[in-house]
């Protein structure tokens, strides 16, 4: 097992992370920017390295910086929880030559699933259901016409390095398709240096479903069940819960097989998420994986009763994992509390917590590093706290939620509280009612 780990991240996956470490025995070191003096995982980690100034590029990103902080403290792991460094490859590969294990993925499986069309191709090979498209990149709006014919409109373009919703236009006739190839491949270019697109059927009104898997050193994957995210605001998601409220058990373990194959095809090691689209028949899509813990795994841990970051540290180390044997039991939902004010199109909202009280009891839980006082800075996203509750059944969650929401208190900045307030109150919401698309139909 490890002796030391550093956690190269901020904010509230620092704390979770540093939180299990301490439950296992293992030593933490943080790192932080200027901005971050005052913050809660510089405080609860045994040592603390500075690593640069408040703009994330030079400090959170910065792989030299990061290093020479694991180098002095003698830390034999790092964990780069999600975001910043999570899924760079070249990190990963630095951490394995100065022996220092990378708690994520391999160099090589950043690249693979990093490469959205790759991807795809490596998942449909051996069988996982995908969205029916170009196999691979489209090199010509010639090629891209061609296939939108066979396939029917409407269609999406998308970046091949791309993933959460930059480098996409949709195709909904012909006539777009020269226009919406050029803007999307410029639009790679300039987001990832790289400008190649790949093409897909557009699923109108899909939802979108995710499995959590692990797999360990002995080609073991298991699968933890499903969060629905299907609540999001221009990519960005705003509620998950667990179990999703339109998937059957008979769907789920179709869904969560062939999540498993696809992973066991590529020896697949640490946790992932393999998401999919779901259309209003239940039809489901791979549509990217993700190669690291992410914002909304603590549903997933509330549901299995486990752990996942020392699941993630466990495999890392070489030990073996757990397996879903215990099974799912009943429903939670993480409402993610935003600086951001919903009455004025999500603008930031950064700045000085004047008064906070948080909820508690039964079935409620806190992940956040903020605290009464604390100023929430400008320089980075705006993820101040997750709310996530765990009842009997949805309906038992929504009510734990509601009066939950009663008790939290923010004061001196705008959240996104109100917004799920209104959220928890609507019929849509309610009834399970809704897609990707159903934002505004949510809040009003
Ligand atoms: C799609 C899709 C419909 N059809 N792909 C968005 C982010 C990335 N993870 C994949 N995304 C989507 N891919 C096909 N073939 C719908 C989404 C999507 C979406 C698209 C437009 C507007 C809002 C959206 C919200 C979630 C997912």
């Amino acid at each position: 097992m490890f002796n030391k780990i550093l956690i190269a991240n901020r904010g509230e996956i620092a704390l979770r992370v540093i939180r299990t470490c301490k439950e296992m025995g293992i030593k933490t070191v943080a790192v932080y920017s200027q901005a971050d003096e005052n913050s809660l995982h510089v405080v609860f980690a045994d040592e603390a390295v500075c690593i640069g100034p408040p703009s994330s590029k030079d400090s959170y990103l910065k792989i030299s910086n990061i290093m020479s902080a694991a180098q002095i403290t003698g830390a034999d792991a790092i964990h780069p929880g999600y975001g910043f460094l999570a899924e760079n490859a070249d990190f990963s590969e630095i951490c394995g030559e100065h022996n220092i294990k990378f708690i994520g993925p391999s160099p090589d499986m950043i690249n693979r699933m990093g490469d959205k069309s790759l991807a795809k191709e490596t998942m449909r090979q051996v069988g996982v259901p995908v969205v029916p498209g170009s196999d691979g990149v489209v090199k010509s709006i010639e090629e891209a016409k061609s296939i939108a014919l066979n396939i029917g409109y409407p269609v999406i373009l998308k970046a091949s390095a791309g993933g959460g919703g930059k480098g996409m236009r949709i195709v909904w006739e012909e006539s777009e398709i020269k226009n919406a190839f050029q803007t999307a491949s410029n639009e790679a270019e300039a987001a990832f240096g790289n400008s190649a697109l790949y093409l897909e059927k557009f699923i109108v009104s899909p939802r979108h479903v995710e499995i959590q898997v692990m797999g360990d050193q002995f080609g073991n994957v298991y699968h933890y069940g499903e969060r629905d995210c299907t609540v999001q605001r221009r990519h960005q998601k705003l509620i998950e819960e667990s179990p999703s409220p339109v998937i059957t058990p008979e769907v789920r373990e179709k869904m969560a097989s062939a999540a498993i194959k696809g992973c066991q095809s590529v020896n697949y090691e640490g946790a992932g998420t393999v998401e999919f689209l779901v259309d209003k028949d239940l039809n489901f899509y791979f549509i990217e994986m993700n190669t690291r813990i992410q914002v909304e795994h603590p549903v997933t841990e509330m549901v299995n009763n486990l752990d996942l970051i020392k699941q993630q540290i466990l495999a890392a180390s070489g030990n073996k994992i757990e397996d879903i044997s215990k099974g799912l039991r009943g429903h939670s939902i993480e409402f993610r509390i935003n600086a951001e004010d919903p009455a004025n199109g999500f603008r930031p909202s950064p700045g000085k917590i004047e008064y906070l009280h948080f909820p508690g009891g039964f079935g409620v839980r806190i992940d956040s590093h903020i605290y009464n006082e604390y100023t929430v800075p400008p320089y980075y996203d705006s993820l101040i706290a997750k709310l996530i509750v765990w009842g009997t059944d949805r309906t038992h969650a929504i009510a734990r939620a509601k009066r939950a929401f009663e008790e939290f208190t923010i004061e001196g900045i705008k959240t996104t509280i109100p917004f799920h307030q209104k959220v928890i109150e609507n019929a849509h919401f309610l009834n399970g009612d809704y897609d990707t698309n159903s934002i505004d139909k949510l809040f009003n």
